[in-house]
């Protein structure tokens, strides 16, 4: 697939920036910069509209310009990377790490043992736990072992506690915990371990920033992390995922103590992805007050980011708003660094803020110099060395939303759609020379019509996400949606 503009750079600069944006930070004054000096890693995730071709081109442009840590946001989970037993698909994968590499910038890998997105043949083997652990021990020996060296930390255990008062492993709906045990956790840090003795290993998970209090999950994490430890379980760091709304004021103070609480473990603790949400209903309606208490709430998660020594990555899910899972799967909304069409928010210049209050000789890096400034790998082999199989549609079960009432999704150059029910309505466009063009999560396209406007059919989809691209003359607009 073509990328959907071809802009010019000087352009695409203008663009991307606007001229504002561009007087008010000097050329070299990107959080890239700043948090290299610092010896620290800054990102976003690439939403899956990236690897399908099916971005604005801004989005590239600001993502390397601004990040040195990346990670993909569905493309190396198991249902994408093994979506046949022992066949593997690294395609999208590669695609990622090869342009890390061409821009520098350190790679996450998300995740090896997770309940969710695990490809549906592992089901057959429900119970079997030998054979849901070969099953385990393959996937992730053979997916860190392809991206050894270039990999530099996994996310190997995600989301395995569950969501009660009381914490403890989740024990239903997860087919390695059912199958196998707690020891899962256990194998899997070695066995990631074994295929790259080099990453850094981590278990993520969500709600950990919450506090430290008795029952709560980012205790349970401590005590787990004792225990690992103390049998030399190889893991490294724990990932506070921190999906929050904007009403969550202490969540920057539960996560410094949580950092706190690590160090003395010898562990560090990643922010790996950082959203702060405004109630769904708020669109439209939110004031310059609202954008600065998002940039306040973003400062002080920076601020204890910089401030504790244990601390090495702040990843936030998503870029844009445009594109982003609140809007499709979270009654929330609005929670990046750049507004729909990619102007930064008062949250960007909150974070430039923090950055500046910490001069680079105050903040200490739990890095070394290897990895703060590797050799070049630009020219390295990311060839797929795998049979690689191409179809591998496992579709999105996971969308909540039940509402059949109508929905704007985005309004850039003038173009919008709203979906109700199957019934997709595109505005702002002419008949001559527009297309309308929907692709599944893996970027196969599965409708499309060409100069035509008004109402689209799309009875005739499977339930699950999508993506939509609307081309009028040199407009487009591209958003996800989900089909229900
Ligand atoms: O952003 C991801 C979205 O596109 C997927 O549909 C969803 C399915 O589980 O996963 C989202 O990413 C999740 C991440 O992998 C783990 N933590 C929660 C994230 C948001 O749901």
């Amino acid at each position: 697939m073509k990328k959907i503009h071809a802009l010019s750079h000087f352009a695409l600069c203008t663009a991307i920036i606007g001229v504002g944006f561009m007087n008010a930070q000097a050329a070299d004054e990107t959080i890239r910069q700043l948090a290299k000096e610092r010896g620290r890693f800054i990102g976003t995730i690439l939403n899956s509209e990236w690897f399908n071709d099916a971005i604005e081109p801004e989005f590239e442009e600001i993502h390397k310009t601004q990040f040195n840590v990346v990670v993909a946001e569905n493309e190396m989970k198991f249902d994408a990377t093994e979506p046949k037993e022992d066949e593997f698909n690294f395609e999208k994968g590669d695609k990622m790490v090869k342009y890390a590499q061409a821009n520098g910038l350190r790679v996450r890998g998300h995740a090896l043992a997770w309940h969710s997105q695990v490809a549906n043949w592992v089901n057959n083997y429900k119970g079997q736990k030998q054979k849901l652990l070969a099953v385990l021990k393959n996937h992730i020996t053979k997916v860190v072992g392809h991206w050894k060296g270039q990999i530099a930390e996994w996310d190997v255990v995600n989301e395995a506690i569950n969501d009660d008062y009381n914490a403890d492993w989740r024990s239903t709906n997860s087919v390695w915990y059912e199958g196998i045990g707690a020891e899962f956790l256990d194998s899997a840090f070695v066995w990631a371990h074994e295929a790259d003795p080099d990453a850094e290993l981590c278990y993520n998970d969500y709600s950990i920033e919450w506090g430290l209090r008795e029952g709560s999950k980012a205790s349970f994490v401590v005590e787990q992390v004792k225990r690992w430890k103390k049998n030399n379980i190889p893991i490294t760091c724990v990932g506070t995922q921190t999906h929050i709304e904007i009403a969550h004021e202490t969540t920057p103070q539960n996560v410094r103590a949580l950092a706190k609480a690590l160090a003395e473990l010898g562990v560090t603790l990643n922010i790996t992805e950082l959203d702060i949400g405004f109630p769904k209903g708020s669109a439209g309606k939110l004031t310059a007050a609202d954008y600065a208490k998002q940039g306040h709430l973003y400062r002080q998660f920076m601020d204890v980011f910089l401030e504790e020594p244990n601390m090495g990555e702040f990843v936030i899910w998503g870029l844009t708003d445009a594109h982003s899972w609140l809007d499709e799967q979270q009654g929330k909304t609005e929670g990046l660094l750049f507004d729909k069409q990619y102007k930064p928010k008062p949250a960007y210049d909150s974070v430039m803020a923090s950055l500046k209050a910490h001069p680079a000789s105050e903040v200490k890096t739990p890095y070394p110099d290897s990895i703060l400034n590797p050799p070049d790998t630009t020219a390295k082999d990311t060839t797929v060395k795998d049979t690689t199989v191409k179809d591998t549609t496992v579709r999105d079960t996971t969308v909540k939303d039940t509402s059949d009432a109508i929905k704007m999704f985005a309004i850039p150059n003038n173009i919008s759609i709203h979906i109700a029910g199957r019934t997709l309505f595109v505005m702002g466009t002419a008949a001559k020379d527009s297309k309308v063009e929907v692709f599944d999560m893996q970027g196969r396209p599965i409708f499309s019509m060409e100069n035509s406007k008004g109402v689209f059919d799309l009875s005739s989809i499977a339930d699950g996400l999508y993506v939509v691209r609307v081309r009028s003359g040199s407009a487009s607009l591209v958003t996800r949606i989900s089909i229900r």
